[in-house]
């Protein structure tokens, strides 16, 4: 077990400084050729409910985490403030929620997700388990339910959007595959195009982003480069592990609300 431990820590220096930036790359796919930055899974998770998940109905969700031998995890550590992150969003990517299951012990979490429509979901849960690295696991759900129309996935020609009274700017210093990426949001109001700078920190950080890939194979949950910034600026590096589309979200907090600011990218 010593022997197990040292070996992690010493993947853990290596990923990290192999790696200056926040990005957390998970993908569902276990040949994928990113070694260098896939960070080594050390547990199998298991998702069940209690029921047959429906739409506006309410089930437990079950994640259970397991040792790779089987055994209960039952120590995580913080990450932003939370034990576990669970990202839910549709096949067709219309659809985000982020949530933070509540640990019941024995590495069992559970939560009452909201499935809007029928249809199909994948679930994403990062954490990590106390002495490892961050693990990030999928699973890939059907939901029982009237469906929602299929909503196709479109880049945006233009990078801004207006949201809960405020203007969001997105922009890349370049957008490419397999290097990094800096990411720049610039808050301002809508109506004054103020910059906006009285940010809150939501869960310890100016802001929180998580890229999905147009297939939900690649996941990427990204923190800030200034996270005690509060605003108008929020600045993400990341890399994009492969070409094409991908939906990502972005998360901030202002007078106690949290807001979420999508954008649709074409990586070529
Ligand atoms: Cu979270």
């Amino acid at each position: 077990m010593k022997y197990l431990l040292l070996i992690l820590s010493f993947f853990t220096v290596i990923g990290l400084s192999g790696c200056e930036s926040k990005t957390h790359v998970g993908s569902t796919h276990q040949n994928m050729n990113h070694e260098t930055k896939e960070k080594k899974d050390t547990t199998q998770v298991s998702f069940s409910f209690n029921g047959t998940p429906e739409s506006n109905n309410k089930v437990d969700l079950n994640i259970q985490v397991n040792s790779l031998k089987g055994k209960p995890v039952d120590q995580f550590e913080l990450e932003h403030e939370k034990l576990m992150h669970l990202i839910i969003v549709s096949k067709d990517l219309s659809f985000f929620d982020h949530l933070h299951p509540q640990y019941k012990g024995k590495g069992l979490f559970t939560v009452i997700p909201n499935f809007p429509n029928g249809g199909e979901y994948k679930l994403f849960t990062d954490f990590i388990p106390k002495g490892s690295d961050k693990n990030v696991k999928s699973k890939l759900v059907k939901v029982t339910g009237q469906p929602a129309g299929p909503v196709s996935l479109i880049p945006d020609k233009v990078l801004t959007k207006v949201i809960d009274g405020k203007e969001i700017t997105l922009k890349f210093d370049k957008l490419a595959t397999d290097q990094e990426v800096k990411m720049t949001y610039t808050i301002k109001d809508a109506k004054t195009k103020k910059e906006i700078n009285d940010l809150q920190p939501y869960l310890g950080a100016v802001g929180h982003v998580v890229a999905i890939s147009g297939d939900t194979n690649t996941y990427l949950h990204v923190h800030p480069m200034n996270e005690k910034s509060s605003g108008p600026v929020a600045e993400f590096m990341t890399s994009f592990p492969k070409k094409g589309l991908y939906k990502i979200w972005g998360q901030f907090k202002q007078n106690g609300n949290v807001f979420i600011v999508p954008f649709i990218v074409d990586v070529p």
